[in-house]
């Protein structure tokens, strides 16, 4: 491989994480990940609201939902749940 190709094969992985960046939801300034009821703290009150919304009980929308996507795959499940609960420390 030459250094163009290195060149070349850098440039394409960085183009990649743009796109990756580009697709990724981004909550508005002020928000916090994790605080899904916009109360400015994460707590239990937002540990409910994942778990509620991950078993299909509620269906959270918009920033909510960016909010309560911890890991930001554009799915609420229990792997939210397990990020947030860390996040709060129960
Ligand atoms: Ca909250
Ligand atoms: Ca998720």
């Amino acid at each position: 491989m030459s250094v163009s190709d290195n060149i070349k094969t850098v440039h394409s992985i960085f183009g990649i994480i743009v796109a990756i960046g580009a697709l990724k939801a981004w909550l508005p300034k002020g928000r916090i990940k994790g605080d899904v009821n916009n109360d400015g703290k994460v707590d239990q009150l937002d540990i409910d609201l994942v778990a509620r919304a991950g078993i299909g009980v509620i269906t959270l929308t918009g920033d909510d939902f960016t909010a309560a996507d911890m890991n930001d795959d554009g799915f609420l499940n229990s792997a939210d749940l397990l990020l947030i609960k860390r996040l709060v420390g129960v």
